[in-house]
């Protein structure tokens, strides 16, 4: 059953309702492992569910559009405060809607159409909104991208600099979606001021550890930071840009009256929530362990055959070429969720298939760690992985059903924020 429980939802909409629940016990019962979600905690879903969502709030606080902001404009101020403190950052703006809004609300402070930004390639890791050419940031700014090297998997830091050299890009993102490895934050801050660009550290993946001291920070490095806030850092879906003070008043003016209207005040809600949580000393503990859990399982599919992107992990996420193991990322993703193990698939470095069937799986242990998962399961998980991988090339339902079971056994001991059995 969710919890908190949803009586007034289930009488007034009863279909919606049981779609709602299904969805809380798929939760329950899939290891899920896309290594972009999380369970939040059932605080930060009831300040995610509250009366906030009726109020409309464009402007900062006490500089708003609209009246009666007297109990919004504290909690926009309490979420902006825990930010800054828990980041260590002059500025925090917690209105973008999402990650993609956030990193447009840094071209919109920063560039002009038509203007170069440099950002990680999508099939390589990047995100779309780092100037990749199906998005607005490639087709209105003149877009150049870098990679990983083909032999070690790591970003090549001499490509990025004979980059930045010749562009001369007026932003530089570092970080991405797909990256198993830490990001040298210094590295990247050296190439931009040299150029004389502005470093832009998109940490959504790894915002969680950060905070949680198990990543290094870009805090110092960069001159803004934009963030989703759902990710390792385990709030409601919404985002952040921290910045300089230096930038403070360019970030505001992007965000709002530049992209956006009324902040999500629900969502801001649940964001101060989350970084409260965030501050306490057991989510530093939650932090190390996505990493043990990470490197646990990463280790334990190497010796299963799997071929790791760069060998292994420093973070929260496992990159697969499937390859060697004579499937495609995706039918591999589709048997994987038959047998209870999600996850996606994605493309690995100088793919030869196509982003929509490519060659690779993407998978992370945020939200099998917040279940309470360690170490020790990790070896399963990896036996289960393969199994279900090697029955996918036989089209063997019968051992991905079996497996589905014993996830499901396995899972029963691990309580899920959200739901109760
Ligand atoms: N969709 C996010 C992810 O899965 O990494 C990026 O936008």
């Amino acid at each position: 059953m969710h919890v908190p429980p949803i009586p007034h939802l289930t009488a007034a909409d009863p279909e919606l309702a049981r779609l709602v629940e299904g969805e809380a016990q798929r939760q329950h019962d899939k290891l899920r492992m896309i290594a972009s979600e999380n369970y939040v905690s059932e605080a930060v879903l009831e300040a995610s569910g509250t009366v906030l969502t009726n109020k409309y709030s464009e402007g900062y606080a006490a500089k708003r559009y609209y009246e009666g902001q007297q109990f919004v404009d504290q909690i926009e101020t309490l979420a902006i405060e825990r930010a800054k403190s828990l980041f260590g950052v002059d500025h925090a703006n917690v209105q973008p809607y999402s990650g993609s809004p956030a990193n447009l609300a840094v071209y919109l402070a920063f560039l002009n159409p038509g203007d170069t930004v440099l950002g990680m390639s999508l099939p390589m890791g990047g995100h779309l909104t780092h100037g990749w050419s199906v998005s607005a940031t490639g087709k209105w700014f003149n877009s150049v991208s870098y990679g990983v090297s083909r032999e070690t998997g790591l970003i090549d830091f001499d490509e990025v600099r004979d980059l930045a050299r010749r562009e001369r890009p007026k932003v530089i993102f570092a970080g991405g979606t797909a990256i198993p490895r830490t990001i040298d934050f210094a590295a990247f801050a050296e190439i931009a001021h040299e150029v004389g660009a502005v470093l832009a550290a998109d940490i959504a993946h790894i915002a969680g550890l950060i905070a949680g001291g198990a990543h290094p920070t870009p805090v110092g490095h960069a001159d803004v930071i934009t963030t989703t806030t759902h990710k390792t850092l385990r709030g409601p879906r919404g985002a952040m840009i921290l910045s300089t003070e230096e930038h403070a008043k360019a970030i505001d003016r992007a965000v709002f009256p530049g992209l956006q209207g009324g902040p999500h005040n629900h969502t801001t809600a649940g964001i101060a929530v989350a970084l409260r949580e965030a501050a306490q000393p057991d989510f530093r503990d939650y932090a190390a362990q996505v990493v043990a859990n990470a490197k646990a399982l990463a280790a334990a599919l190497v010796e299963r055959g799997f071929d790791l992107i760069s060998g292994g992990t420093d973070n929260h996420l496992i990159l697969a070429d499937l390859t060697s193991k004579g499937i495609g990322g995706k039918p591999a993703a589709k048997a994987l969720d038959r047998a209870g193990i999600e996850l996606n698939y994605n493309t690995v470095p100088y793919d030869t298939r196509k982003p929509f069937d490519p060659s690779g799986i993407r998978l992370g242990t945020p939200a099998l760690t917040t279940r309470g998962l360690t170490e020790a399961q990790m070896p399963q998980v990896a036996v289960w992985m393969d199994e279900a991988v090697t029955a996918a090339v036989k089209e063997d339902d019968g051992t991905l059903d079996r497996i589905a079971g014993e996830v499901h056994d396995l899972l029963a001991s691990y309580p899920m924020p959200g739901y109760k059995a």
